[in-house]
């Protein structure tokens, strides 16, 4: 009776767990140029390292400060690393950078970032200033459709609150187990 009772638990357990595992999603890890990142070099090509492995290729556009979108020559996509080449080295000014990726999990992710070309086009004889280092801030992720199983907190809550549950229903059968 009470081994059919852990067993049975044990296996309520993997049904609790493996979804919230399974939900851990690809997330934009690093870019080049980097989230609010200020370059002063020309920018030719655009670099995402996602968290994982990108399934089904993936796409970035990038759109200046007058909205116009300016797609790449070329995308390549290698493991978790997706590479756009641009072609001619960007105009100084602000981008934006929109990406879309199918993740190792089958999700359709998307996001953006930004950054300034400031490669000293702008005034003659102006010596371009060191530019402090912004920290990239990992913002903007987001699946492009709702997905009903997600890492948002509620949900890591509710997980935690039956696994701890089980854990002392499991605790409490082997504790009032005086005989057998
Ligand atoms: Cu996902």
């Amino acid at each position: 009776m009470n081994r059919k009772w852990i067993r049975y638990i044990g296996l309520c357990l993997c049904i609790w767990l493996v979804p919230s595992l399974a939900a851990a999603h690809t997330h934009l890890k690093q870019s080049t140029p980097s989230d609010g990142e200020t370059v002063s070099q020309p920018v030719q090509k655009l670099t995402l390292v996602f968290e994982e492995r990108i399934e089904q290729g993936g796409s970035v556009e990038l759109r200046d400060e007058a909205g116009h979108t300016l797609k790449p020559s070329s995308v390549k996509v290698q493991g978790d690393t997706l590479e756009a080449t641009l072609g001619p080295a960007l105009p100084d000014g602000h981008y934006t950078a929109k990406w879309k990726i199918i993740g190792l999990d089958g999700h359709p992710m998307q996001g953006s970032f930004h950054f300034e070309v400031k490669a000293g086009k702008t005034s003659a004889g102006q010596k371009p200033s060191p530019v402090p280092k912004q920290q990239p801030t990992p913002h903007h992720d987001q699946h492009a459709a709702p997905v009903k199983r997600s890492t948002s907190s509620p949900v890591i809550w509710v997980v935690a609150i039956l696994v701890l549950s089980t854990a002392v229903i499991v605790g409490w059968l082997f504790w009032r187990k005086p005989k057998a």
